[in-house]
């Protein structure tokens, strides 16, 4: 048995605050029929057997003696841990097998390991009370492993039949962001399709923030994710105001949207923030970027301040205009033509350059060498480039070297101009969950076993009201071809869970936009410290800065 920490010791005592709606026994309440969010005919024609299914409610049943929810009938379950790891996985898993428990002593949990391949392989543990004790309030994915293996072939799911059908398996349970969440779909389709007897419920996991809608307020493992980089970037802040000689900067994770690095700003008000939504809307250029953060070191300068910190979203590249319409031609160049990753480099870039538009190739060819190949490396199971890899903190930093340098010989500027880089997103992916997290998993854990025990497939277990105090949250589920539209992926029309990006007319934007020239000419820096696990309420269960703006006045 692996040693703890004192503090993983006493955080295992935890007990998860369910929403007061799941303290005893429920009843589903259907809304009305449902459609997606886009495409709808196209959506509608490829789920024929899912589409336009009723959002469910679960309310207190009133009319019921009993204390808690039993069933007479027995339920085997699996869970599969898919994609990136996110703060509170195991409390979704144990607040699962919790909720199974409670229907039925009788009920057993199978966990599938290393993500959908432990499905298809028939790799698999069950999970007993000893194994999820040892997993309560920690974080990571190591109960069972996660994997990136999409499960869209006909031949997987059979294969993933029969070990079902082995198990007895009645319900499967996918924890994933909206890459993985499309495949449960999928899956619930096509099983339903067959008549196979086999749920799919799905579990909006994902750090990135981008899972997220009307019914899903935020997906799990953000709030704890953003809290450990705001601590960090905090702590480099103040390092960076008492030497005051260094300009830090940050990327952060976050493949495609600019969530976490706006939590971030919201906590902690450094000198400048990229916000790649808002570059896209602008049509703004690596260049323009470049110019713009010099002007801010350079006004700062002027105060005698040659120091600040830039925060830089992980997604940058793909938000450049010049860049996305680049990238989505490297994607479709790369999906047909297999055996480029064999190729030498040298043939590899003749290949590209020979292949692209005139325009794509002009900008390929303008393009730091390093980070036109990270622009080409092999691209995720989902067909996505994998931005996490692309050093832009470096390429901005030199750009905006560059600038300064010309703006001193216009004798435009006279600082200095000394920089380090970090890239925050593995130090906080398996954190320890925040009381957020860990209430919010275990909530979406317990709820995804009533969605099971009331028949659901093809949805997602959503629990929301989360500015509130938890035992306010309302839960239920919402059909996952709900938030779906048509997207093109590995050169395909795809249905796909639509990503939400950073609104630039929502409230957590608005917020940053109105004080960043502030934060820009003065010191405003915040240091909000490490998550608290014991003391007061108001420290340890603050939802995350999106949270609180997007839901004030709701
Ligand atoms: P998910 O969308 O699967 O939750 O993963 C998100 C993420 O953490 C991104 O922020 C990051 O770009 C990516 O995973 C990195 O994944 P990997 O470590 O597998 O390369």
């Amino acid at each position: 048995m692996a040693q703890k920490s004192i503090l993983q010791q006493k955080r295992a005592a935890y007990q998860p605050k369910l929403p007061s709606a799941l303290w005893g026994p429920v009843v589903a309440v259907e809304g009305a029929p449902t459609q997606s969010v886009a495409d709808q005919e196209a959506i509608k024609a490829l789920f024929p057997n899912t589409y336009g299914l009723p959002e469910l409610t679960f309310e207190k049943d009133t009319t019921s003696d009993k204390s808690k929810m039993e069933s007479d009938k027995t339920l085997n379950v699996g869970v599969i841990l898919s994609g990136g790891q996110a703060p509170g996985g195991h409390n979704v898993i144990s607040g699962l097998f919790d909720g199974l428990k409670a229907l039925n002593k009788k009920n057993r949990l199978y966990g599938f390991l290393m993500g959908p391949a432990g499905l298809v392989d028939h790799n698999y543990k069950e999970l007993t009370k000893d194994i999820i004790d040892e997993y309560r309030n920690t974080g990571g994915f190591d109960i069972i492993g996660s994997g990136r293996t999409k499960l869209e072939k006909p031949e997987q799911f059979e294969k993933g039949l029969e070990i079902i059908k082995e198990l007895d398996i009645q319900a499967l349970v996918i924890i994933g962001g909206d890459d993985s969440n499309t495949n449960a779909a999928v899956l619930a389709e096509y099983y339903k399709a067959k008549g196979e007897p086999v749920q799919v419920i799905g579990w909006p996991k994902t750090i990135d923030g981008d899972l997220k809608n009307e019914f899903v307020e935020t997906s799990f493992g953000f709030d704890t994710a953003t809290k450990v980089y705001s601590e960090v970037i905090g702590n480099i802040e103040r390092d960076c105001n008492s030497s005051k000689k260094y300009w830090h900067f940050i990327k952060l994770m976050g493949r495609s949207a600019s969530h976490i690095a706006l939590e971030c700003a919201l906590q902690t008000q450094p000198s400048y923030c990229i916000i790649s939504e808002e570059v896209e809307a602008k049509k703004m250029t690596l260049r323009d970027i470049a110019d713009d953060i010099a002007r801010v070191v350079a006004l700062r300068a002027d105060e005698g301040m040659n120091f600040g910190t830039v925060l830089i979203p992980e997604g940058l590249i793909e938000f450049v205009p010049a860049m996305k319409t680049l990238i989505a031609e490297l994607n479709d160049l790369l999906a047909h033509n297999p055996q480029f990753s064999t190729m030498t480099r040298e043939a590899q870039r003749e290949l590209v350059l020979n292949n692209l538009s005139k325009e794509n190739a002009a900008t390929f060819a303008t393009i730091p060498a390093g980070v036109a190949r990270q622009l080409t490396l092999d691209r995720d199971p989902h067909g996505n480039v994998q931005v996490s890899l692309i050093e832009t903190e470096k390429l901005l930093s030199a750009m905006v070297g560059k600038r300064l340098a010309s703006m001193k010989k216009e004798g435009k500027y006279t600082g200095k101009f000394a920089t380090l880089h970090h890239f925050f997103g593995y130090e906080g992916r398996c954190a320890a969950p925040s009381n957020f997290d860990a209430d919010y998993c275990y909530a979406l854990g317990y709820n995804a076993s009533l969605l099971i025990h009331c028949g659901a497939t093809g949805y997602m277990s959503s629990v929301r009201n989360l500015a509130a105090p938890s035992v306010q949250w309302k839960a239920g589920g919402i059909p996952i071809t709900m938030m779906m539209n048509m997207e093109r992926r590995n050169g395909v029309d795809k249905p796909v869970i639509k990503k939400a990006l950073v609104e630039l007319d929502g409230a957590p934007f608005k917020e940053f936009a109105a004080h960043r020239e502030q934060w820009a000419h003065e010191t405003c820096f915040i240091y909000p410290g490490p998550i608290q696990y014991f003391g007061p309420d108001e420290v340890c269960d603050i939802t995350s800065r999106t949270l609180y703006y997007e839901q004030q006045g709701k």
